[in-house]
Order: C-alpha cells, then sequence, then structure tokens
C-alpha cells in the first residue's frame, strides 16, 4: 500500500476557516516551505468558508488536508480528509457519534485511500476543543499510557493527535508518547510560537502543528518552518 501523503510531513501550519488571513499572509505560509496544510477549527467551520479558503490555498503547490469536524462543511477537493475521534471524552458523541451519522450519509462516497482516523488526546482544560467535547484533561500518565494503547495497539489509528492547543504541553510526556506508539504517527499542537518551541516538539513529536501563531505572530510561525527542519526525532 501506498504511503500516505502525511507520512513525511514534520511541520504543518493549521488554518481556520473561521479566522480570517490575509494574501500576504497566506501567501507566506503557502511558500514557507511548510510540509502541509491542514484545514480545520473547532467552531464557526461552514460549508462556504472552508471552500473560500481552500480555493485560495489551491493556487499553491502545498498539500492540504481537511480535518472534517462537521459534516456539513465537508468540501472536495483536498489531498487528504482526517477524520478526529476524540480518546478521552466520556460523551460518546464525540467518538464515535458523530463519526457514524456523517457516515450513514457519506459513505458511499468517501475517497477512503485518502481519509484517515486521528485519536485526539486533549490534554488542555482551556482549549475550545477541550470545552466543546467535554474531554477529561486531568490525566495521569497511566491514564495517557491507557489511552495510547487503545488508539494504537487496539484501534490501530494511523495518527494520536495529542492537543495542547492554546498552551505550550509537556513535551517530555510527548516524547514518552511517541515512545510507546507502534504504529500510528504522533502529531502534537500547541502553543507553538517560536522556533525553540517548534524544535523541541519535533525532537519529541513526528509531526508538529502551528495554529494560532499564525494568526498572533506571522513572523515568528513561520520561523518554526526552518527550526523543525533537520531535526531528528529523539527516541523516546
Ligand atoms: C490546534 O493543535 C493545533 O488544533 C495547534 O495549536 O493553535 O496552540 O498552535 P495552537
Amino acid at each position: 500500500m501506498q504511503a500516505a501523503i502525511y507520512s513525511t510531513w514534520r511541520h504543518i501550519f493549521k488554518l481556520d476557516p473561521d479566522r480570517s488571513l490575509t494574501d500576504e499572509a497566506l501567501d507566506a505560509i503557502c511558500l514557507s516551505g511548510t510540509d502541509g496544510i491542514i484545514v480545520g477549527g473547532s467552531t464557526g467551520v461552514t460549508y462556504d468558508n472552508t471552500v473560500e479558503l481552500l480555493s485560495r490555498i489551491r493556487r499553491y503547490e502545498v498539500p492540504c488536508a481537511l480535518e472534517v469536524s462537521d459534516e456539513d462543511a465537508v468540501v472536495a477537493g483536498f489531498d487528504h480528509y482526517f477524520i478526529p475521534l476524540v480518546l478521552n471524552t466520556p460523551n460518546a458523541e464525540w467518538m464515535m457519534g458523530r463519526q457514524v451519522q456523517a457516515l450513514r450519509k457519506f459513505g458511499a462516497f468517501i475517497p477512503w485511500k485518502e481519509t484517515s482516523a486521528q485519536g485526539y488526546l486533549i490534554l488542555n482544560s482551556q482549549a475550545t476543543a477541550a470545552k466543546l467535547t467535554e474531554a477529561s484533561t486531568e490525566l495521569s500518565i497511566e491514564d495517557v499510557e491507557a489511552h495510547i494503547y487503545m488508539a494504537d495497539r487496539l484501534l490501530h489509528l494511523p495518527v494520536v493527535y495529542l492537543e495542547y492547543s492554546g498552551m505550550f504541553g509537556d513535551i517530555a510526556l510527548v516524547g514518552r508518547v511517541r515512545g510507546l506508539l507502534q504504529g500510528a504517527q504522533l502529531f502534537y499542537g500547541g502553543g507553538i510560537d517560536t522556533a525553540e518551541k517548534a524544535r523541541q516538539a519535533a525532537e519529541a513529536a513526528h509531526t508538529v502543528v502551528v495554529g494560532n501563531a499564525v494568526y498572533e505572530n506571522l513572523e515568528q510561525a513561520l520561523q518554526t518552518v526552518e527550526a523543525v527542519r533537520g531535526v531528528e526525532v529523539k527516541l523516546g
């Protein structure tokens, strides 16, 4: 089987269709040398704002994936589709509920080779996604490890996503999680707003995701691309 498009991605920008970006900013992001762009957000993602952002990104060659958070905002034409499942929520709606509802409607039309599940472990209680999904963010190391065994060994999810959105996470824990994984690719996202934080995250995770910094401090966000280049993942 051909490797998934994201298997070599070390650095990604995540762009939120519900937030505005000037053409100049988008130009800098798409030509930054990042490995890929994920379009996604926790709230306010619509079909219209997703189409609009995709059409602007498509002027560039950078690969672009959609993280599907709302079945009404599924847009054709992305290179890849990620379907998030929240591992640490007691609310099944965010684990299998919405996903199954969407599959009832669209299952027959999904480009399966270009579609991957992501097992999210949301670890910042203040993140919008944590509040929305009622995630249990206060996890011990044993709890985290158990979730990782579930995602990687039992469910064989292709991607595990440690989500600290809005804060820089516990990088030692990220490295430990990576060391446990046998099949899944580890995405880390949260609070990367400097080159140094990007470098640290890239030592711990396979793929680092930079979101908010794009909107808060574009210059620094752009520097994270170069910071990740050449960094080797350290053994966890
Ligand atoms: C959000 O993991 C991403 O889903 C990135 O987080 O916005 O904190 O960079 P930040």
